[in-house]
């Protein structure tokens, strides 16, 4: 079985057992992932977990695997994080930094925030907060909401790379992207840490679904 392979097993029995994940019990949406893993091995992404740091938050790139943005939020509560957050000007661009200082570059390199307008559809939020998005950083253009369904916000470094910040975009929640979580982090970074180490450790795991 290829690493991908057993990551894709791993997070499948993560998501299978335990807690209970509605989303994740839909059948088809498991075919979905496996047939997405698939599409992302081949594009030769990093096949580790990203960590990093800024002021009393740690960051963690999802880029594993592809999910829409209501799947990648449960991704990461369900690891102890949650989608992530731009609050200001200083931690956009530490997130466009530490982007191009890990390569995430090309035109699919794609992230979900937790912004979304889904509440009222005009104003937009945190998801996971429940903060009004007062920073913005959108692009020239954005957010157009093209076909009236772009609902959810997506940062990312393709269209401005003689800058360091983010480039904002809204888009179709129920486009596959990857995604970054954050964590608040406490005194200690060693329970993050542990938790993508479970993650790593656990990539023999062979799940029948
Ligand atoms: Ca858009």
């Amino acid at each position: 079985m290829s690493g991908m392979g057993s990551w894709v097993l791993c997070f499948l029995f993560l998501f299978g057992s335990g807690l209970p994940v509605p989303i994740m019990n839909d059948t088809n949406w498991i075919k979905d992932l496996i047939l997405t893993a698939d599409v992302v091995e081949e594009s030769a992404v990093p096949a580790m977990p990203l960590l990093f740091h800024f002021n009393d938050k740690s960051y963690y790139i999802g880029s594993i695997v592809k999910l829409n943005f209501f799947e990648a939020e449960q991704f990461c509560s369900y690891h102890g994080m949650r989608l992530l957050s731009i609050t200001s000007n200083d931690e956009n661009v530490f997130l466009g930094q530490s982007l191009i200082d890990h390569g995430f570059t090309s035109a699919s390199d794609i992230f979900w925030t937790s912004g979304t307008r889904l509440p009222d559809e005009e104003h937009w939020i945190w998801l996971t907060t429940g903060s009004r998005i007062d920073f913005t950083n959108w692009a020239v253009g954005e957010p157009n909401n093209v076909g009236k369904v772009e609902k959810c916000l997506e940062v990312n470094r393709i269209k401005i790379p003689k800058k360091r910040d983010l480039f904002w975009g809204d888009q179709n929640c129920a486009g596959k992207l990857y995604f970054i979580c954050e964590y608040k982090r406490p005194k200690t970074i060693s329970y993050v840490i542990d938790r993508l180490n479970k993650l790593v450790n656990a990539s023999d795991i062979e799940i029948v679904v």
